[in-house]
């Protein structure tokens, strides 16, 4: 039976996520597909990392040691809406966008966005972590909507998150004085054996909190599993840190009005490391050198 609003908001304030079908209209669904499909393509010609965004790092992100012509390994794309208008007309609206804005709203802005792929073959995996830690703000009101680009499945590497955990500590995700971007492996190993699988059909959502716990294990599939991922957060959330995602479309606001007002929380965290890598994914490669 179909939840109404009410009943997903309190779902969301008790898990810290919610699963929602139908986020992209068929129509958004096949034109961020047909995009997404020719950057793939275009990486075909590509042996390293290429593209710039606005600091000067690479937009598009390889798994190096699986990226062939045959057998393609985007593992990211950063700020896709910058360089694509279907892009950004699905950040400035799509059903999901409605849910976050009775959950954080009536304010909303826009904080980044990224499409993570994991195509058959690649092997990316995601380590858990929380996003908060990488853009810690005034208040924690942040949204991650993961909205499935693919069917996901249990087969090809679906988001994992630990419900409840929004409401529980903020782990460090610095580990022998490197931001690894991952939480300690025996807060991984007791994660993992909570976590829920988030699958369903292709232009469903998960919104998850910004401080719940998540990561995701390879795609054992030959079919592809790709998430355009927006964050979204209350207009009266302030940066602590530098944006990691730097773009124009930072604070760009997407429901409600600028109040120029900051609302804070008292918590602690420890302030993330600005990437020097293409993406968080060369962070948490650092885990190994930590012996996670
Ligand atoms: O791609 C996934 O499965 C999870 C992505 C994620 O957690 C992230 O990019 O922060």
């Amino acid at each position: 039976m179909k939840k109404n609003n009410q009943e997903l908001i309190d779902q969301f304030n008790k898990d810290g996520y919610i699963f929602f079908e139908n986020a992209l209209s068929d129509d958004q669904l096949l034109a961020v597909n047909e995009q997404l499909a020719a950057w793939v393509e275009e990486s075909k010609s590509h042996n390293k990392n290429f593209g710039e965004i606005m600091d000067g790092r690479p937009r598009f992100d390889l798994e190096l040691k699986s990226h062939t012509n045959e057998t393609p390994a985007v593992r990211r794309i950063t700020s896709p809406a910058e360089i694509s208008d279907i892009c950004l007309d699905v950040v400035k609206d799509n059903n999901a966008l409605d849910l976050v804005a009775d959950i954080f709203g009536p304010n909303i802005t826009h904080l980044g966005n990224k499409i993570n792929l994991k195509l058959p073959s690649s092997g990316t995996e995601v380590k858990f972590h929380q996003d908060f830690p990488f853009e810690p703000h005034s208040n924690q009101d942040i949204m991650t909507v993961l909205y499935f680009l693919d069917d996901v499945t249990l087969e090809n590497g679906p988001l994992e998150v630990v419900p409840g955990t929004h409401n529980g500590p903020l782990f460090s995700h610095w580990h022998n004085g490197i931001f690894t971007g991952a939480v300690d492996a025996k807060v991984e190993s007791a994660s993992r054996k909570q976590a829920i699988s988030c699958i369903g059909k292709a232009g469903s959502a998960c919104l998850m909190h910004g401080k719940l716990l998540h990561g995701s294990g390879p795609n054992l599939s030959k079919l592809s599993r790709s998430l355009f991922i927006i964050t979204y957060k209350a207009e009266d959330a302030v940066a602590l840190s530098p944006n990691h995602l730097p773009s124009e479309l930072v604070g760009m606001i997407v429901r409600g009005e600028e109040t120029g007002t900051v609302r804070c929380t008292s918590y602690s965290v420890e302030l993330p490391e600005y990437p020097k890598e293409a993406s968080f994914f060369g962070q948490q490669s650092k885990s190994k050198s930590v012996g996670m």
